[in-house]
C-alpha cells in the first residue's frame, strides 16, 4: 500500500515538474520569437515519429513530417510522445522545445542498467514471440510484467505459424498460448507469409496505439509491413546457421493507421531485463497472483517452500500454474543476482 502512495505521488511531482518545464519553456519560446530568431514560427503541437539522437522526425497535426532540433534540458523523446514545437525556417524544419506529459511510459533498461524510453503514451503491447527463434516463456512473463507494472493492455503474437515444426513442439506452443490466454491475454497466432491471424491482428490494432515488442527476428517489422503494405519497412534475414535475428530494426518508430490508431515498431532484444523491482511489485504483474499476495501465513512470505503459503496453495487447488510461479521465482532470482 505505501508503495502505491509513493508511486502516485512521484507520478504527481513528474506531472508538475513537466507543467512547470511546459510554462518556461513556452514563456522561452515567446522571448525567442520576439527578441532574437524572427526566423522562428509560432508554438504548434507534435507528435514524435522517431528519434535519431540530435534530432527527431515529428508529424504537425496535418500529419506533415518535420525534422526538429531538441532544445537543451528536454528529456529523451520517444515515439508517441507529443511536444510543442516551433517551425524555423521553409525547409520543414524547426526546433521542440516543451514535452506534454505522458499518460503512458514502456522503458527498460540499456546495456548499463539504466532506464531507457523506449514508446509513450501507449494504448497496448504486442509481445510478439515465435518457434525460431525460439522463445521463452520467461521473456514473455516479464513483458507481462512490464506492460501490468505500466498499467498498459499486453496482448501475444504467435508469428510464424507456417513453419513445419515437430509434433512436440506444436503442442508445447498450444500448452504455453492457452495458460495466457486461461489468464484473460489474447493470444493471437500469425503468420506473415500465409496471412494466417493478420485479420485478428488489424482487428485489435484498430484505434489503439499499440508498440510491438519482442526478440529481434520474431517478425514485428514484417508484421507492421503486413498491416502497411504502403510504407517500406526494413526486414531482416535469419542468420541461417545460427537462426538468431540480427536486429534489423536499430530505433524505434510510431506508424499511423489508416483505420485509425498507430504502431510502433520497436528493435529486438536478447533479453529483456527488467530495471529493479522488489519481488512484491514484481508478485503484483503476475496477474492471477493478485487476489492471493498478502493472504500468506507469514507476510515476509518468499511463496518458496513456507507453511501456508496462499500461491503454493493455489498452485496445488490448479488456480496458479506451476510454471508462472516458478517464472517469478527465476525473475526474483535473475534480480537478486543483478543487485549483487
Ligand atoms: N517463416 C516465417 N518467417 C517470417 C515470418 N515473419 C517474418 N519472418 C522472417 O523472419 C525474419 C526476421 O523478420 P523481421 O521482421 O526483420 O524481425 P524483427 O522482429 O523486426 O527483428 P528486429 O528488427 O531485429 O528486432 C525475416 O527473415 C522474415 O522474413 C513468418 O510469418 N513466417
Ligand atoms: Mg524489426
Ligand atoms: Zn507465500
Amino acid at each position: 500500500m505505501a508503495k502505491r502512495k509513493l508511486t502516485r505521488q512521484q507520478a504527481w511531482r513528474v506531472e508538475k515538474i513537466q507543467q512547470e518545464r511546459l510554462t518556461r519553456a513556452r514563456r522561452k519560446g515567446v522571448d525567442m520569437a520576439t527578441l532574437a530568431d524572427e526566423r522562428l514560427g509560432p508554438e504548434r503541437r507534435g507528435l514524435i515519429i522517431a528519434n535519431f539522437g540530435a534530432s527527431v522526425e515529428l508529424d504537425d497535426s496535418e500529419g506533415i513530417s518535420y525534422r526538429c532540433r531538441l532544445r537543451q534540458n528536454l528529456e529523451t523523446l520517444v515515439p508517441g510522445d507529443r511536444v510543442i514545437w516551433q517551425p524555423v525556417g521553409e525547409q520543414r524544419e524547426g526546433v521542440v522545445v516543451a514535452l506534454e506529459s505522458r499518460h503512458t511510459l514502456l522503458a527498460r533498461p540499456d546495456a548499463r542498467g539504466e532506464l531507457r524510453p523506449l514508446a509513450a503514451n501507449i494504448d497496448q503491447i504486442l509481445v510478439v514471440a515465435a518457434p525460431r527463434p525460439a522463445y521463452s516463456t520467461d521473456l514473455i512473463d516479464q513483458y507481462l510484467v512490464a506492460a501490468e507494472h505500466n498499467g498498459i493492455h499486453p496482448l501475444i503474437i504467435m508469428n510464424k505459424s507456417d513453419l513445419a515444426l515437430a509434433p512436440g513442439e506444436q503442442q508445447t506452443i498450444t500448452r504455453d498460448l492457452e495458460r495466457y490466454e486461461r489468464l484473460g491475454y489474447q493470444a493471437i497466432r500469425a503468420s506473415t507469409r500465409t496471412a494466417h491471424g493478420l485479420d485478428r491482428l488489424i482487428a485489435v490494432l484498430r484505434d489503439k496505439v499499440s508498440v510491438f515488442v519482442g526478440q529481434s527476428g520474431v517478425g514485428k517489422s514484417s508484421l507492421v509491413q503486413r498491416v502497411l503494405p504502403d510504407k517500406e519497412i526494413r526486414v531482416g534475414a535469419l542468420m541461417e546457421s545460427s537462426g538468431l535475428g540480427r536486429h534489423t530494426t536499430s530505433a524505434s518508430r510510431y506508424y499511423q493507421l489508416p483505420t485509425g490508431g498507430a504502431i510502433i515498431d520497436s528493435p529486438g532484444v536478447r533479453e529483456f531485463s527488467l530495471w529493479h523491482m522488489e519481488p512484491q511489485a514484481l508478485a503484483q504483474g503476475f496477474i492471477e497472483f493478485r487476489p492471493y499476495l498478502g493472504h500468506c501465513r507469514f507476510r515476509d512470505c518468499r511463496h518458496r517452500d513456507e507453511p501456508g503459503c496462499a500461491l503454493h496453495d493455489a498452485v496445488e487447488s490448479g488456480t496458479i500454474s506451476p510454471q508462472r510461479l516458478a517464472s517469478y521465482h527465476r525473475m526474483v532470482a535473475a534480480q537478486e543476482q543483478a543487485a549483487r
